[in-house]
Parts: structure tokens; C-alpha cells; sequence
């Protein structure tokens, strides 16, 4: 007999994803695009990145975050747009008013994906019925296709929802959590970036699995701080509320240079520049940051941040900027080129979490 956590047998969550959705948009407007490797993002003889591809052009290793540049080398016979926002926003928003004819609880993560907690449907409809329902009200409305995870947890649904894709519906039972989550790569739990993929892979953990034979109080020693998160998460269990309102928890801005640089003097003022558009966020929100932190990338896309935390919480451009350029110094701006710079401001105080 398994054992089952009691968290999963309480609630009904669905995570739905649009399908390569600014691509998917695009081609629905211009039908000659129907079938062809689509990339949304801009052109290849800019400095732009690939913001989503086609399906078409995903199977030629083209990927979101690429360059554009690299895309065209990868398939020459790739179409590149523009990105044209409205037209998202306004997908999004018929997407998020289908939702919410079935729950309140609607927790958006971006554009194209939300969260929902279907555990107390008016109606009283199985939460793969009103997944089944949203798919066609969503293709009837906007004529695009999303996919559906039904979980018993935000975890499992998420990752649920991207195993059929497109116009896919994957369900996980409370008894095969574990079983679901057992061969996954780490990496597959939304939190697990590279970094940490990287920190967890140096000490022996790469599949869920490898995680599960060891204690607490032994995962504490191997990953510290993380050890009771990752413990809970490698057997599929997550007790996060679908939470409605978010409350922001950090605002930056960045940059590309419009010709990676090496000179110090251009890099800075930047900083000066971004520093001054997050201190007026800041004023303008009433809010004030306690973390300041550097964001830089060298021309072959290595990304660095460098972070500082202060005992009194700021506000002001010239605090911001006199903070980034004491962390620039622990960079090595000048001596590689720069692509990229950002600073960001976080750990906000006088506001409720
Ligand atoms: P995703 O849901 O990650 O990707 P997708 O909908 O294009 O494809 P999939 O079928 O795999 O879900 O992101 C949604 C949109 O957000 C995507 O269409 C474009 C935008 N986006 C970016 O602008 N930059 C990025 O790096 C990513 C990942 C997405
Ligand atoms: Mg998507």
C-alpha cells in the first residue's frame, strides 16, 4: 500500500499553457505561414533574441532566448517577425476571462499560463471536464490551442501541462504523484533553473529518484536551506495556494548595447540611466528596496549578478547607482565585452507578502 500525502487528496488545480503562443498568434493572422518554421522576436541582422518559435522551427534547435542570428545560421529558411504586443495582450486577456467562468481562483504567470483551483466547481464538473471545456471555448474564441495539467498541486500541473503538447491534456492522480515525478530530471520542477540544476547535478542528484532516499536532516547537509523545498518537491508534493494577487517583489531594467563594449565609461552610464528608471518605479510605488542587484552579460551571453543588501532600505538614483557601480567593480567589465547590463531592486519594505 502507497502512502499518500494528505496534501494531495484536497485539491483540483489546473495549469494551462498556451501553445507556442506569440508564433501560434502570428500564424493564425497570415494563414501562408501555416506548416513553415516561425520565429517571433525580430530580424536576424539585428541584435535581437527569439522570443518563441513555431513547432516547425523548434525541430531545427531553434529555442526562446536564442539570437535571432544563430536561429537563421540553424534554419535559413526560417520567416523572423516582429513582436506585436497587442495582439498577445489581447489573446491573454480572452484567454483569462474564459477562466474565470469557471473559478476566482485564477493565478496568471504570464501572457499565456495560469493556474487555476477548480476544487469547488459550482456546477460540480471533474476538473478534466472543465479543462476539456476551456480547451474549445479558447480555440472557439481565439482559434488557438492550449494544454492542460490536472494535478492535485500548482507542481505537478505545470508540469503536466507541457507532456502533450500541443492541444494536450495530462492528468495526475493523488496515487501517482510520486510514480509521475520518480524519473524526472530535476530540472523539470519550475524553480530549478540551470544554476541550481548545475549545484544539484555536482552532488549527485539529477532525477527525482536520486533525491528520495535521503532523509531530511542528510538533505540539509548536501543542499542546506533548499533540503526541506526539495525534499517535498522530488515526491510531488506543494501545498502553495493559488494565490490571486501578486504582489510585485522586485523591479529591475536592462539593457543591450547596441554594440557590445568594453568601455567602462559607457557601461556606467548606463547603470546611471537604469538606476535612475528603477529609483522613479520605486518613488512612484512608494516602495523602498533593501537589495540592489548587477546584472551583466559578456558578448558570449555568460551571465553574472552581483547583489548587495543593505541595513536601510533606499529609494533614490543616487543610492541605486552609486550601489551598481560598487558591484560593477566586482565584474570584469573593461576587460570583456558587455552585452547586456541590468540593475534590480528587491526585498522591498513596508509592503504586506
Ligand atoms: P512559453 O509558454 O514558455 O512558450 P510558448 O507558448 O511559445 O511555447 P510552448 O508551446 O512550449 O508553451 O512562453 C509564452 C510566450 O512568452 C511565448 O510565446 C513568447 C514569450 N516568451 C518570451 O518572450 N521570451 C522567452 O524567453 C520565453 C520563454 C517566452
Ligand atoms: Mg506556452
Amino acid at each position: 500500500m502507497i502512502e499518500i500525502h494528505p496534501s494531495l487528496r484536497t485539491r483540483k488545480i489546473i495549469h494551462f499553457d498556451m501553445d507556442a503562443f506569440y508564433a501560434s498568434i502570428e500564424v493564425r493572422d497570415d494563414p501562408s505561414l501555416r506548416g513553415k518554421p516561425v520565429v517571433v522576436g525580430g530580424s536576424p541582422q539585428s541584435r535581437a533574441v527569439v522570443c518563441t518559435a513555431s513547432y516547425e522551427a523548434r525541430k531545427y534547435g531553434i529555442h526562446s532566448a536564442m539570437s535571432c542570428s544563430k536561429a537563421a545560421r540553424l534554419c535559413p529558411s526560417a520567416i523572423f517577425l516582429p513582436l506585436h504586443f497587442e495582439k498577445y495582450e489581447l489573446a491573454s486577456s480572452q484567454i483569462r476571462a474564459i477562466f474565470h467562468r469557471y473559478t476566482d481562483l485564477v493565478e496568471p504567470l504570464s501572457l499565456d499560463e495560469a493556474y487555476l483551483d477548480v476544487t469547488h466547481h459550482k456546477e460540480g464538473l471533474y476538473a478534466v471536464q472543465i479543462a476539456k471545456r476551456i480547451q474549445e471555448e479558447v480555440y472557439e474564441t481565439t482559434k488557438l490551442t492550449g494544454s492542460a495539467g490536472i494535478a492535485p498541486n500548482k507542481l505537478l500541473a505545470k508540469i503536466a501541462s507541457d507532456m502533450r503538447k500541443p492541444h494536450g491534456l495530462t492528468v495526475v492522480l493523488p496515487e501517482q504523484a510520486a510514480a509521475f515525478m520518480q524519473k524526472l530530471p530535476l530540472r523539470k520542477i519550475h524553480g530549478i533553473g540551470p544554476v541550481t540544476e548545475k549545484r544539484l547535478s555536482d552532488v549527485g542528484f539529477i532525477t527525482c529518484e536520486d533525491v528520495w532516499g535521503f532523509s531530511l536532516e542528510a538533505l540539509q547537509e548536501k543542499v542546506g536551506t533548499q533540503a526541506s523545498w526539495l525534499y517535498q518537491s522530488a515526491r510531488g508534493i506543494d501545498e502553495r495556494p493559488v494565490r490571486t494577487h501578486w504582489v510585485r517583489k522586485s523591479f529591475g531594467q536592462e539593457e543591450t548595447f547596441a554594440v557590445d563594449t568594453l568601455s567602462v565609461e559607457e557601461v556606467t552610464r548606463k547603470l546611471h540611466l537604469l538606476s535612475q528608471e528603477v529609483s522613479a518605479y520605486l518613488i512612484r510605488k512608494k516602495l523602498q528596496a533593501k537589495t540592489v542587484t548587477l546584472k551583466v552579460k559578456y558578448e558570449d551571453f555568460t551571465l553574472v549578478t552581483r547583489r548587495r543588501t543593505l541595513p536601510i532600505p533606499l529609494d533614490e538614483a543616487t543610492a541605486i547607482d552609486a550601489i551598481g557601480l560598487e558591484l560593477l567593480t566586482a565584474t570584469e567589465v573593461g576587460k570583456r565585452k558587455v552585452r547586456l547590463l541590468g540593475i534590480a531592486a528587491s526585498n522591498f519594505s513596508g509592503v504586506p507578502l
